[in-house]
């Protein structure tokens, strides 16, 4: 009987040790998957993200010498061409952006600089160097 109890008293101590175990991984699992700069969910610092056919965030303030790096989160190919809308100005063109392809340029000049994406014009995105 007493061998009895003190199985049980083990089994006990065992579910209880489980139930931490999966609280606690379902809590990492739960922070994992909130949105944090940098990571799964947001773009990080001087981070572009072309998501859901939009430049996200549409517009930046950078520090003049920032390098902007733009990453295609869409199923679709993109690109990022600086310019207004059918008017490429020639200071920076990504060519074709595929999935998870990225582009990066450096801002060594102060200025307002307007981008676009020639495939989708509706996609406008606007980096203020200063
Ligand atoms: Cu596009």
């Amino acid at each position: 009987m007493r061998a009895f109890h003190a199985s049980l008293a083990a089994e006990r101590r065992y579910c209880i040790l489980a139930l931490v175990v999966a609280v606690g991984v379902s809590l990492l699992c739960g922070c994992s998957s909130h949105p944090r700069a940098g990571e799964e969910g947001a773009p990080g610092p001087n981070e572009v993200w072309l998501e859901h056919h939009a430049f996200m965030p549409a517009s930046m303030t950078v520090p003049v010498g920032t390098t902007v790096i733009w990453i295609n989160k869409d199923r679709t190919i993109h690109n990022v061409t600086s310019g207004v809308r059918w008017t490429p100005d020639g200071i920076f063109a990504s060519g074709s952006l595929w999935p998870n392809g990225k582009f990066g340029y450096t801002f060594k000049k102060p200025g307002t600089f307007p981008y676009y994406c020639t495939i989708h014009s509706h996609m406008e995105g606007t980096i203020v160097a200063q």
